[in-house]
């Protein structure tokens, strides 16, 4: 494709704007500013070996976890970014332990708040494996004109505007869903540009590879157990054994599922009845944009977006991709616990 004839996200975003009305344009400038904040954090990501930005920053967040040196530096760069937008009323994210009120008038008279993971996969960073920024966008529910609160970032997946990634892989991508479709956009390194490349993504109903962290399967209860057997078993006709691949960044898994089909799974276990992965930052977003696209996300016993969040940083087991190979998995994980 020539230079000539790429449209850009924003030529595509405020398009698609222009179909609705009654659409001020905030949104669409959000996604802008989300889009630079992406292409900062990926000039830093791509040069991380030469700038000594590997390895731990040397302090924990919130959760206890170690923070990486380009966790870091993609949370202030979001912060700030957000902070200069005149659209964003606040954010949380994955690394902060509160919520954060930007308090100047532009800011306050925003409708929108933003939440984030900043850099999932971290323990990608240090050998060079896909990582993503995870981004969700909600309508806040407090009066405008006065500093954003946390009941704003406490609600379900389902009253979610929009949401999206960047995948910073072997290209850099931004996807970013709305309630009525999914569109993904390559980084043009020469005009510095997310250009459209995917247009209305749509997720396989069924898929061939389920992708969890099969090592943790002794932490697994009956059900899961039984379900990977399923997944290693061998039927013809079906087309398994399926495949297993694992990235252990959830934005990398999940982009390929959202490509090719499949199932990921962070599931509960002996240790984490509520799995590992963050309902706020993570599971939402990426079940917003799945579904947008076709596809399920379930906790095993519901949907995701239909959880009312209670605290900012907590996690929820979840089954996310193609839609009949989710129905599966949770038949199996239920079938068990109702005669456990
Ligand atoms: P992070 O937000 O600290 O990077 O952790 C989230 C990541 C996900 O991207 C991934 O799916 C999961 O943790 C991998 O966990 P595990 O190493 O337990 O398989
Ligand atoms: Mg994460």
């Amino acid at each position: 494709m020539s230079l000539g004839s790429l449209i850009t996200m924003d030529e595509f975003t405020i398009q698609e704007t222009r179909k609705f009305p009654q659409a001020t344009g905030e949104l669409s400038s959000l996604l802008r500013d989300l889009g630079l904040a992406g292409k900062i954090i990926n000039k830093q990501v791509r040069k991380a070996g030469l700038a000594d930005l590997l390895g731990k920053h040397g302090a924990t967040n919130v959760q206890g976890e170690e923070q990486m040196k380009l966790d870091v530096f993609a949370n202030d760069i979001l912060i700030r970014i957000l902070k200069n937008s005149t659209d964003c009323a606040g954010i949380a994210s994955e690394e902060n332990d509160n919520h954060v009120c930007y308090e100047d008038t532009y800011s306050a008279n925003s409708k929108y708040v933003v939440l984030f993971d900043p850099l999932d996969g971290s323990s990608n960073i240090d050998v060079n494996a896909s990582i993503g920024t995870i981004f969700s966008i909600y309508r806040r529910v407090s009066p405008l004109g006065q500093p954003c609160t946390e009941e704003d970032f406490l609600q379900p997946g389902n009253k979610l505007m929009a949401a999206g990634y960047i995948i910073y892989g072997s290209s850099t991508m931004m996807v970013y869903a709305t309630k009525i479709s999914v569109n993904g956009f390559t980084l043009e390194p020469s005009i510095g540009e997310f250009c459209l490349s995917h247009p209305n993504m749509k997720v396989p109903a069924d898929g061939k590879i389920y992708s969890l962290n099969q090592g943790n399967t002794i932490k697994y209860s009956e059900g899961m157990k039984q379900y990977l057997n399923y997944c290693m078993e061998s039927n013809k006709e079906e087309g398994r054994p399926y495949g297993h691949r694992y990235i252990g960044s959830m934005v990398a898994d999940l982009h390929r599922t959202l490509i090719k089909g499949g199932i990921f799974i962070y599931p509960a276990d002996k240790s984490n009845a509520n799995g590992k992965l963050r309902l706020q930052y993570e599971c939402n977003p990426m079940t917003f944009i799945v579904e947008a696209a076709g596809g399920k996300g379930s906790s095993g016993t519901g949907n995701i977006l239909d959880i009312v969040p209670t605290e900012l940083h907590q996690r929820t087991p979840i089954f996310i991709g193609s839609k009949n190979m989710v129905n599966k998995a949770v038949e199996f994980v239920k079938a068990k616990e109702a005669v456990s």
